[in-house]
């Protein structure tokens, strides 16, 4: 199966570009750390005041993240600090990313393969 791992990826209805960056890499298994969601215009203008919230788990296994990841600053500029991220297991993850921006809602999917 051809995953796509890219960490920048538009909405699914392209409402939003956006990007993830975990503050720790390689991603260790088990270890709680933060990660940096970016989000902006299809043209390029940083959407700022967002609520994110979001939904992460492993499609294969039927189960999700061990903790409740969640943003808990908006740092401006499009950037929002997603804290309490960890992962249980190597494999294949996925994480949906729900951006409420007021006039639009959208989601997107990142996969991760952790090793
Ligand atoms: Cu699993």
């Amino acid at each position: 199966m051809e995953l796509d791992l890219s960490t920048t990826r538009p909405s699914s209805f392209k409402k939003f570009i956006v990007s993830v960056n975990s503050s720790l890499t390689p991603i260790a298994i088990n270890k709680i750390h933060s990660w940096e969601i970016r989000v902006k215009t299809p043209d390029g203008r940083p959407v700022n005041d967002a609520t994110i919230t979001i939904i992460g788990g492993m499609p294969m296994h039927q189960h999700g993240m061990p903790t409740a990841p969640r943003v808990t600053k908006n740092l401006g500029q499009g950037r929002y600090l997603l804290e309490g991220m960890k992962f249980s297991m190597t494999g294949w993850w996925e994480l949906i990313v729900q951006i409420d921006a007021g006039s639009f809602q959208d989601n997107v999917t990142f996969n991760l393969m952790l090793r």
